[in-house]
């Protein structure tokens, strides 16, 4: 099995560069200003020659600014990298593989039995694609998981395309910090850390049962990665026919206002799934987080409903999975496997 990881080149940066072309090769930020961050102006993303000076995602825009006098600063326009997302997703959607959205920037797509030689030439069209008609570059990775794929596309960062084979993905992955998983954090890394682990390799030399006493099922998780044994797949995250609705948080969001949120999705749901008529099996809650990577959940009812107490209960249940201490920026609501109500076909 292949697996293709595509993600977007310093993506906000990029999109601002596509419509303000005068601002290539000079360095520059895309961040959101203090106002809208209660006193700290964050840097979002910045273009590579920002990146020269040592400017990161995540950092105060007052530090940025104290690495590189004459950096420019531009305010952060989600709605415009997410009219840019969608288009490059009905692009994606034109190959017909199985595809799931990892982040606003960022999709996994499943290449079932093709040959490297196959998968590296489907990339190569999707990345000429996405420059022609969207006028950005990409990176894509090919490998054995997603996981794999993911780091494969890191490495092969900007402008690249690259393929690990599974026969050579634990040496490819062995020098490398454990914090080039993705998934581990800073506060995984120290419990690795903590064990005398620094690099991938190292993993394989504890016991799998000492990695799951210190941290759980990440424990397994990055064991098996460290083994070359990893099986992480897509799980389609665009149901093809479906109905749901999706909002924004202020920034900061606790869990009551998610939940508040949630809530009027849900009714805002019903309402569309009343109009039409219709009835659904499959429900699926969405979460965007404040760095813009996303994590779908679904489930299956056993019976076709039109219920708002059951849309409810499951959305809720499925979105409390997805809550971690990672702040949110983003919920949705949706539903698929549709019928009509009237209930002589299953439409879909
Ligand atoms: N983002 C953000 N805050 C972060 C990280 C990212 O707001 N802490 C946003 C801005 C990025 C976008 O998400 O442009 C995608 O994030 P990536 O991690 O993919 O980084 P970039 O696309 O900016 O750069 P790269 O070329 O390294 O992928
Ligand atoms: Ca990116
Ligand atoms: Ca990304």
């Amino acid at each position: 099995m292949l697996f293709m990881l595509i993600d977007m080149d310093y993506f906000f940066a990029a999109c601002e560069e596509h419509r303000r072309p005068e601002l290539k090769g000079k360095p520059f930020v895309v961040g959101t200003s203090p106002e809208s961050q209660k006193g700290f102006g964050v840097v979002q993303t910045s273009n590579y020659v920002a990146r020269e000076f040592g400017v990161r995602s995540g950092m105060s825009v007052a530090k940025a600014m104290s690495l590189c006098k004459e950096l420019i600063y531009v305010e952060s326009d989600d709605e415009y990298y997410e009219s840019i997302s969608k288009r490059i997703i009905e692009l994606l959607r034109d190959f017909s593989l199985p595809m799931e959205a990892m982040s606003i920037d960022e999709w996994a797509v499943a290449l079932g039995d093709m040959s490297i030689e196959a998968a590296l030439k489907e990339g190569q069209k999707i990345k000429e694609r996405i420059k022609e008609e969207i006028g950005l570059p990409c990176t894509i990775g090919i490998s054995s998981s997603k996981i794999y794929s993911k780091m494969v596309c890191d490495e092969a960062k900007p402008d690249g395309l690259e393929a690990v084979p599974l026969d050579e993905i634990k040496e490819f992955i062995k020098d490398k910090e454990v914090s080039k998983i993705p998934g581990i954090g800073p506060k995984a890394a120290a419990q690795l850390e903590g064990i005398g682990i620094t690099k991938i390799g190292e993993i394989t030399s504890k016991s799998p049962m000492l990695l799951i006493e210190k941290m759980g099922s990440l424990g397994t998780f990055v064991y098996n990665v460290a083994r070359g044994a990893d099986e992480s797949g897509v799980q389609e995250s665009e149901q093809v026919l479906s109905i749901g609705r999706e909002t924004t948080l202020t920034h900061g969001a606790d869990k009551e206002s998610i939940d508040a949120a949630m809530e009027k999705l849900v009714g805002l749901t019903i309402l569309e799934v009343e109009k039409r008529g219709m009835m659904f099996k499959g429900v699926s809650a969405k979460v965007r987080y404040q760095d813009f990577s996303e994590k779908i959940k679904s489930a299956k009812l056993k019976n076709y409903t039109a219920s708002k107490e059951m849309l409810s209960r499951k959305s809720k249940e499925l979105i409390a999975g997805l809550i971690t201490e990672k702040p949110v920026r983003k919920v949705g609501v949706r539903v698929y496997s549709l019928t009509n109500a009237a209930g002589q076909k299953g439409l879909f």
